[in-house]
This record gives structure tokens, C-alpha cells and sequence, in this order.
């Protein structure tokens, strides 16, 4: 096994702490926070204190992910010290959002990610981009220290592989995704429900949205590049509020040629979040980390401190005028 020297030392460590402190990014996606809790859940086994640290409460359609309410917390207490921080799925410290400070104290920190541009910022790190998601990662530690599982701590990886393949679909699903898939379903997990409450069940709000979002498509490059705009009116509008917006950074991606699809979220009038995704050779965490912003080859993302009009004309000039050259030498524009 690969990681077999950094697993023992995480099995040491986690042995030798009392307090647990759990991190993951800010905007947490279900990788996140099902690694999260799977991992919070074999600290508990091991009669220890742990906490899952979040930016605010999950929205609705997350919250089920983490059902036990004494784990997560969302401020820092001045009277509980963690002796151990593992943060999962985090590229950078600065996505830690609130939590960034207890980066500086001298807790000892274990860094298991799967995004190629994390900055190992931790005593141990376990950065690996062919691992399909952090929880495939996760389970890969648990089978290798022999970590008894449940049915709980099944299911949550389970999730969190789900998600992050697309259900099986993204080039990062391998054969090992698979393996580990097959002896996590031995546990008895409700696929059906998961995919549903994952990639189908929306509500009237959402659905809404969702129609209203869709009207924004604008599509450059001869059909090959697509923007969506999801702006914050749209939540009046529409009786629909942030957490029906989950599906629709997948829109522009599923439009028949689009290779490019741009996503652009605005979260407050000065604070937008582009999200790009990408199909084929265009490496779009080289165009977000530009932005100081980061992720994957195809999937990555930046906050940008700007009104609508101009993070627009930024797309417009900086990432689209890129991609044509880059993929069309400046033929398509
Ligand atoms: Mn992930």
C-alpha cells in the first residue's frame, strides 16, 4: 500500500490525542463532510472527543449528512483545546474560512486531500489526485489499519464517493473506486435513496431557480463554452433560498458540446463565485489558481471581490479569450 508509512502515523497520532478538531472546506460538499463524519465517527469509537468545525449551520439538503448535532460546531471555544486538527478535502488553509488562525498554534495537523494543488500544509500529508474523492481516500486508511466499520461509516463514504464521481460517471471513478465501492455495499447501504437525495429530489424553490438560471445561458466559441449566471435576486424571485442552488453548476456542462461551462454565483453584491468546468484538455485549476482560487483539471473554482458586470467582463476577456486560444488559437472567440 502506497500510503502505509503515513497511515501508521496517523493510527499513532489519532491514539495519542484526546480532542479532535475536523476541517473542511468552506461551501462544504458532501466529499467533505461525509469523510468528515466517517472519520468523526471512528474517533468516537475510540472513546475520544472530536468535532466537526463549520463555517455556518448545513443547509437543508446537507444537514441529514451529519445527524448527530453534537458534532459540528461553528464558532471556535476558548474553552475546549484541540490536540489534533485533520483537515479533509482542503486545498489551502485560506479555505478554512473562520478557522484559519488555529493554523498558526502548533497543533499538529493531517492533511488528506485529492485535489493536485493543495499546498501541504501539514506534518502528514496524503495529497493523491488519482484517488476519485477524500472519502475513497478515507476508506483506503480504515482497510489498511484495519479500522472496524458500520453501516453509518459505510454509508457516509459511500456518499461522499457518489458525489464526487457523479455516480460513477467522472474519469477519476477507477477500478480501485470501484473495489472499494463493492466492499462498502456489503454494509447494506440504501443506494436508491442517496442517489435521489444526492442528484434527483429537488424542491418547488429549486426547480424555479433552476428555470430561471437556465434563461441566463450565454454561449460563446461556436457552441463550446457556456456561462450561467445564478444572481441573488433570483432567491426572491423565485421563493427559493441558497440551498436549492446545488445542482446548477452541473447546467452548463450538460449542454451537448459545451466543453467550457463558467458558473458564475453571485453570493452577495461584491462577492461573486465562479465556477468552471471543463471536458476535455482545458485545465481550468490553472485559470482559478490566476484568480486565487483552485481545484481540479476539469472542476475548479475562485471568490472574486467584485460586482456582477465586471467579474463578467473579466470571464469574458481573461478566462474565454484563454480558452480560445489556448484550444482554437484564437480562431473561435
Ligand atoms: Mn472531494
Amino acid at each position: 500500500m502506497k500510503y502505509k508509512n503515513e497511515y501508521n502515523k496517523i493510527s499513532e497520532i489519532l491514539n495519542k490525542s484526546n480532542n479532535v478538531l475536523i476541517i473542511t472546506h468552506i461551501d462544504p460538499d458532501p466529499d467533505g463532510l461525509c469523510s468528515s463524519h466517517a472519520i468523526a465517527l471512528v474517533i468516537q469509537q475510540m472513546k475520544k472527543k472530536c468535532n466537526i468545525a463549520l463555517q455556518h449551520e448545513l443547509i437543508k439538503k446537507y444537514s441529514i449528512l451529519i445527524p448527530d448535532s453534537s458534532l459540528p460546531i461553528y464558532e471556535l471555544s476558548s474553552d475546549i483545546n484541540y490536540d489534533l486538527i485533520i483537515t479533509l478535502d482542503l486545498g489551502s488553509k485560506k479555505r478554512s474560512g473562520k478557522y484559519i488562525e488555529l493554523f498558526n498554534k502548533n497543533i499538529p495537523i493531517i492533511n488528506i486531500d485529492h485535489h493536485l494543488d493543495n499546498d501541504h500544509f501539514g506534518e502528514i500529508n496524503i495529497i493523491d489526485a488519482s484517488f476519485s474523492s477524500t472519502s475513497e481516500l478515507m476508506y483506503e486508511f480504515f482497510k489498511d489499519q484495519k479500522i472496524p466499520i458500520n453501516q453509518e461509516i459505510a454509508t457516509a463514504l459511500y456518499i461522499g464517493i457518489v458525489f464526487d464521481t457523479g455516480s460513477f460517471r467522472y474519469s477519476l471513478t477507477t477500478s480501485k473506486t470501484h473495489k472499494y465501492v463493492s466492499e462498502l455495499l456489503e454494509y447494506k447501504i440504501d443506494t436508491n435513496d442517496i442517489y435521489e437525495m444526492l442528484f434527483e429530489r429537488v424542491s418547488q424553490g429549486a426547480l424555479r431557480l433552476m428555470s430561471k438560471v437556465s434563461s441566463t445561458l450565454e454561449i460563446f466559441c461556436n457552441g463550446k463554452v457556456a456561462i450561467i449566471s445564478l444572481r441573488k435576486a433570483f432567491y426572491d424571485e423565485c421563493n427559493a433560498n441558497e440551498s436549492d442552488n446545488t445542482l446548477l453548476v452541473r447546467l452548463g456542462s450538460s449542454i451537448e458540446g459545451v466543453d467550457l461551462s463558467i458558473f458564475i454565483n453571485e453570493k452577495e453584491e461584491n462577492l461573486i463565485k465562479v465556477s468552471l468546468r471543463s471536458k476535455y484538455n482545458f485545465k481550468v485549476n490553472e485559470i482559478a489558481k490566476q484568480f486565487g482560487g483552485g481545484g481540479h483539471e476539469k472542476a475548479a473554482g475562485f471568490i472574486i471581490e467584485d460586482n456582477y458586470k465586471n467579474v463578467k467582463e473579466i470571464i469574458i476577456n481573461k478566462i474565454i479569450s484563454s480558452y480560445s486560444k489556448t484550444m482554437f488559437n484564437d480562431i473561435l472567440i
